[in-house]
Formats: structure tokens, sequence, C-alpha cells
């Protein structure tokens, strides 16, 4: 076995793969560009090397760079991940002329199927199914629309060197066909340099499903079953899941059997996937074979119980399949869903930024979370968006799937991610979808259900503006209590935040907003010292409170009770945001503080203006003084309320322009105010 391995990869994966050689007592190396200077994977690994500038064609993609790394550090084999190298046949050879093991499979095997076409002649010789069509050499026009018209109508063209949809136009009639065709050629000319197509019957609402092969040196390969990945978008897995749901064990078997018949057509060493696009009656056809480690390929460890980085280095090290086909068994349900830095709302798009709070949920038997990114990490354009793999497993015989539904739903609720757009919310309502959840599956199936999956705006339920208060509310206590711990007067009523008044009580008024939405939360503070609010939020008043878990010092575990229902939420604040937690879903507000106007360049420098006439009643800071951002300043009485205007960041009283007892007019400054210079 080696006992210095280099990871050829970042992010995930590469934590991944240095997790199992570590557990086996494999020393690691990592490799990093300039941008991954600070990352997971670099602290992980036992050495790093930096192999070059932030973009991958200058450093993970660069062959020469990553075997000099091993060789210098004396890494025996190299784990490519997936993507990047992985399935480069180039860099393969690189490592075996270097006498660095790939870990992976033949050069020749990485050849043979690195050509569509020529992979599908191997899979015919192998006896494996392919989709009934054309895939010779004659091209001439007429002769492939004859093909087209024996084959039967929908037909797809699909160009020879395209892939991953690229270059496939449906035809669902003779009478089009001859048109497609000329336009298909031209693109494919255009596109991939080669107009040779080939000719498929048109499978209407296909599943993916692949299967896990695995091969050593010696001869012997296994399936490690299916993996169903038809929930897709733009030839993105969204979601997969082990095993297929309706896969039946005579068709797993049958599957199973030309999978590995095509492995061995080729010789196939190491974690390889056969794909086949399956019609809904369970008909299958070959659709392509990939030399690597998939990204999906947790699920099968889940419902295996195997850990397949271990098997890749035991079998690149030259052992034996470690368990042969009889003794490998599936336990339960497994699903995963790729948690991407991307906005749902605007087309997916990638959201890069700082990961001002991030929080996964507890990890367990049943719960794994595969990530290469640590609260405070970056999300860079440089590379894939990925924030997570979370995988869920669950092992209650028949009722597994729905139990992993279950577990899903829970995990996706409880990660917290704030910094960057995330396709969270979106993930949770796909696996809640009722075509997802009932094993309606196929590869149109996000397309189909659009109006479940995006949903207009959703209306900002009332607990959640309520839960962003009562943050606010515990914030002031807070301030207030650090405050009387500082103040020479600790004991002064104007240091407490109980809303007492010689009068009556006060009200707090919390102003939020949520795109074009503003509300205000007027919180009364209920006597009795219990610590209790009311909340008067459009009218209805609702008696609430809440509580921090001990110890916490921010909101991320904030308990509430609202009119006697009790509520496990989060609120992360990242400036005049606030990032509300709740029932799984995450709500964006805005603190809106509607008494700070400042004089002047509307910046927070200048002063504090009134924004409605009133009377000055109470002067709480005093000329000179250094206060934090939300500290009272004064209390203003205006529209027969109290309103409390506090410093909009920290910084200095200068002074005061109005004493107590003085009314005020519409715009009339009412504290010089020096924001502290950042
Ligand atoms: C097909 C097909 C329907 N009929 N072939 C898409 C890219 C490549 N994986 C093959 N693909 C398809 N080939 C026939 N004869 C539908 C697809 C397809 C698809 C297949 C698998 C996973 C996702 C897909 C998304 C769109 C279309």
């Amino acid at each position: 076995m080696f006992n210095k391995i280099l990871i050829a990869n970042r992010g995930e994966i590469a934590c991944r793969v240095i997790k199992t050689a570590r557990r086996m007592g494999i020393r690691t190396v990592a490799v990093y560009s300039e941008a991954d200077a600070g990352a997971r994977h670099v602290r992980l690994a036992d050495e790093a090397v930096c192999i070059g500038p932030a973009a991958a064609r200058e450093s993970y993609l660069r062959p020469e760079k990553i075997v000099a790394a091993a060789l210098a550090t004396g890494a025996q084999a190299i784990h490519p991940g997936y993507g990047f190298l992985s399935e480069n046949e180039d860099f393969a050879e690189a490592c075996q002329a270097s006498g660095v093991v790939f870990v992976g499979p033949p050069v020749a095997a990485i050849r043979a199927m690195g050509s569509k076409s020529e992979a599908k002649k191997l899979m015919e010789k192998a006896g494996v199914p392919l989709t009934p069509g054309y895939h010779g050499d004659n091209q001439a026009p007429e002769f492939l629309k004859q093909q087209a018209d024996r084959i039967g109508y929908p037909v797809l063209i699909k160009a020879a060197a395209g892939g991953g949809g690229k270059g496939m136009r449906a035809v669902n009639s003779a009478t089009e066909f001859l048109d497609a065709l000329a336009s298909c050629k031209r693109e494919a000319k255009s596109s991939f340099g080669d107009e040779h197509v080939l000719i498929e019957k048109y499978l209407q609402r296909p599943r993916h499903i692949e299967f896990q092969i695995f091969g050593d040196s010696h001869g012997n390969c296994v399936y490690l079953f299916e993996r169903d990945c038809s929930v897709q978008r733009r030839h993105q897995k969204v979601l997969e899941e082990a095993p297929a749901p309706g896969m039946t064990p005579e068709r797993r078997a049958q599957m199973g059997k030309a999978a590995v018949d095509a492995a061995k057509a080729v010789g196939y060493v190491g974690a390889g996937t056969v794909e086949f696009i399956v019609n809904q009656d369970g008909t299958f056809y070959f659709m392509e074979m990939n030399t690597r480690l998939q990204v999906e390929h947790p699920v099968t460890e889940m419902i295996t119980g195997l850990d397949l980085v271990e098997w890749q280095l035991r079998v690149g090290a030259g052992d034996t399949l470690p368990l042969l086909q009889e003794q490998l068994v599936i336990r339960g349900h497994a699903i995963e869903a790729r948690i991407y830095a991307e906005d749902p709302d605007k087309g997916f798009l990638p959201s890069t930024g700082k990961l001002i709070h991030l929080a996964p949920p507890q990890e367990s038997a049943n719960v794994r979370v595969d990530t290469g990114v640590e609260q405070g990490d970056e999300i860079t354009p440089w590379y894939d968006p990925m924030i997570a793999k979370l995988i869920v497993w669950d092992d209650s015989g028949s009722q597994s799937r729905d139990g992993a539904l279950a577990r899903m739903l829970q995990a996706l609720a409880d990660y917290r991610v704030v910094g960057v757009a995330n396709n969270i919310g979106f993930l949770s309502r796909l696996v809640a979808c009722p075509a997802f959840a009932g094993a309606d599956l196929d590869t149109g199936l996000i397309e189909r259900e659009r109006g479940f999956l995006f949903p207009d705006a959703a209306e900002i339920p009332r607990e959640a503006w309520l839960v962003a208060a009562l943050a606010e509310l515990l914030t002031d206590r807070r301030r207030s209590a650090a405050r009387a711990s500082r103040s020479s007067d600790p004991h002064s009523p104007w240091a407490t935040t109980d809303g007492w008044r010689m009068n009556g009580t006060a009200l707090r008024h919390i102003h939020l907003r949520a795109g074009e939405t503003e509300k205000l939360v007027s919180a009364g503070y209920q006597s009795g010292g219990a610590g209790g609010f009311s909340l008067l939020l459009d009218g209805v008043s609702s008696a609430a409170s809440a509580s921090t878990q001990p110890g916490t010092g921010d909101f991320t575990q904030l308990v509430v009770d609202i009119a006697g229902r009790r509520l496990n939420t989060s609120v992360i604040a990242a400036g005049e945001k606030r990032h509300v937690f709740l029932d799984g879903m995450s709500y964006c507000l805005v603190l809106v503080d509607p008494l700070f106007h400042a004089a002047g360049s509307g910046g927070a420098e200048g002063g504090l203006v009134a924004p409605m006439p009133g009377k000055v009643i109470a002067l709480i800071a005093s000329p000179g003084q250094v206060v934090e951002k939300g500290a009272p300043l004064l209390i203003l009485e205006a529209m027969k309320m109290e309103h409390t205007i506090a410093a909009p960041a920290a910084g200095t009283v200068k002074s005061f322009r109005f004493g107590v007892g003085e009314q005020v007019g519409d715009g009339a400054e009412l504290v010089e105010f020096v924001v502290k210079k950042p």
C-alpha cells in the first residue's frame, strides 16, 4: 500500500480523498492554486504544494506541475478526483512515465471511452444493448432518412462528436427530417469540427440510471448497484439516489451484468460508471461510460457501507477487489443533494463572496456532509461554486426512500448559509415536490414541475418578521446590559430596556424591509419582568418571547415562543441584513433605521435629523461620548409614541442641538454625530 499520495484536485473531493487516506494511515499531499492558499483541502493535508495562479488552466489543469509536485514530495500515487485531469489520458500517461501510480483506469480504457462512437462499438461487441438506431459511416442524407423511417418517429439526430446534450435534435415526422439533418450537420461542423451524426429512436421521458463498477488488475470486476440521476438541470445532476426507485432484482442483475461486460470489454481497472438511458417501462440502453469516480459516489457508499476511495487505493496498489459480487448487498436508501452557491431566482447564476455564516447539519450515521469550505471561506469565480454535497441514508425497510426524503428535508432545513445566494430552498422544494417524492422520475422533471419549484416570490410569513424583531429586542437587552455593566451608574433607569416609563411603558419600534415590502413591529414590554413582549404587526398583537441556547453569542439557535407556538429558528445578522431561518426556509429581511437621515451627504457623516415634528424628552448619551452602533442617544416623542434615536454606527456624539422639553421640526438636526473611521 502507498504511504504517501498526492490529490490532484481541490474542494470537497480533495477533502474527501484526504479523509480516507488519513483513515488508512496514508500521508497526503495537496496541490493548490494561489487562490486556494487558505482552502480547506490545504489545511487537511499533511503537505501542500502551490502549483500556480488561480486559473485552472495555469494550475489544476497542468499535468507537468502536478507530476513535479508528486516527485518533489515523494508521493507514490496521484488521485485525480473528478473533473480537471481525471479522464485525461495524457495525464495518466505522464504519471506512468514518471513512475507515479495514476489512481484510475489504464490509459487504453480512458482512450476507448473518450470517443462516444468507439465506446458504442465496444459495447455492441460486448452485447450491451444500444439505443435502436444507426451509428454507421454512411452519412448520405437520403440513406439517413431511410434509417429514420425504419427506426420510426420521433427520432433523435445526434452529433457523433457532441456530448452532454449538445448537438441533439428531435425530429417528429419524415417531412421534417432532411431539413433538420442539414441543420444538425451545419451545427456539428461549426461546434465540433465534425459533421458526423447518428440517428436514434427518441426515448420520451427517459430516466438516467448508472451502474457503479469496479475492476482490479487481476481480471475481477463487480457492479456495486445503481444510482438514479434523472433529476438534472441543463445536463447537470441536481439530486441523485440509490437504489433506483422501481428497479427489480432481475433488471438490476441484467443491467449489472451488461455494465460488467462493458468494463471487461475494455479491460477496465478501478472505479467506473456505466450510464444507461432507461424507458419508463424499464427497457435500457447504453449511453456512455465514465472512467472516473463520480461526484455522486457517496450514495453508493451509503447503501453498500463501503469506501470507494479505499477500494481505489487498494486496487491502485495492486490488491484484488476487497469483496466478490455475491458479498455485495444493498441496505436502505440514500439521496444526495448538491448544494451550490448559485441563485435559482437569477437563472442559477453562480454567486461569489464570503461565507459569512456556514452551519451544516449535524453529521451522523444517517447524515453526511462532504464539503470543501468552512465559515469565513470565499466562494470565488475561479472554480465550480459547490458548497457541499449533502447525503442522507435511511434503512427502514420498504419505507427507506420515504425515510430518506424526510431526512433530506430536515437536513436541508438545518443547513444555514449566509453570504452567498444558494440553492437550498430550491432543493427543499425539489425533494418535497410530488413528482420526486412519488418517484415519478425522468430527465424532464425540473422543467415539468417549474410551477411548484419556482413559486412567485414567496409571501414572507408573519412569524419571520416577528422573529427578526425578537432578535433585535434581545440585542437591545444585551447592549444595555453591557453598557450598564460599564457605566458608573449601572442602575440608571435609562440603562434598562424593559420600556419602563413614569407614565407607562414605551414601545420599541423595529422597522424591517424585504424587497418592496416594509413593516413596523411595535414591541411593548410585558410587565412582570418575565422578559416577554407584546408584538404588534399589521394590527395584530402577539405575545412573544425568545431565548438563545446558553453560551451561544449569536442567534444561530434562537428559540422563540409566538402566541404559544414554539419555534427553533436562527437569525444571522450581516450588516443591515437579518437572515431568518424558519421552518426549513430562509428569509432575508433588512433592518431599517427610519430615524437615521444623515444631514448633507446621506452617508453616516453629519448628524441625525428628526424625520417628523416632535419633542425631545430625554438625552441618554453625553456630548463627547464614544458609542457603539445602536447605542441609544436620545428619546423623541412623536406621533404619540416614543422613539429611541440610536447611533447609526460606532462613533462620537459631538453635541445635541436641542435640550429636553424642546420642540423640534421635521428635518431638524438633532445630534452632531461623527462616525468612527474604519
Ligand atoms: C437521448 C435522449 C432521448 N432519446 N437519446 C442527453 C445527453 C446525453 N447524456 C444523452 N442525452 C439524451 N439522449 C435518445 N435516443 C435524452 C437525452 C437526455 C438526457 C439523458 C440523460 C440524462 C439527462 C438528459 C437530459 C436531456 C436529454
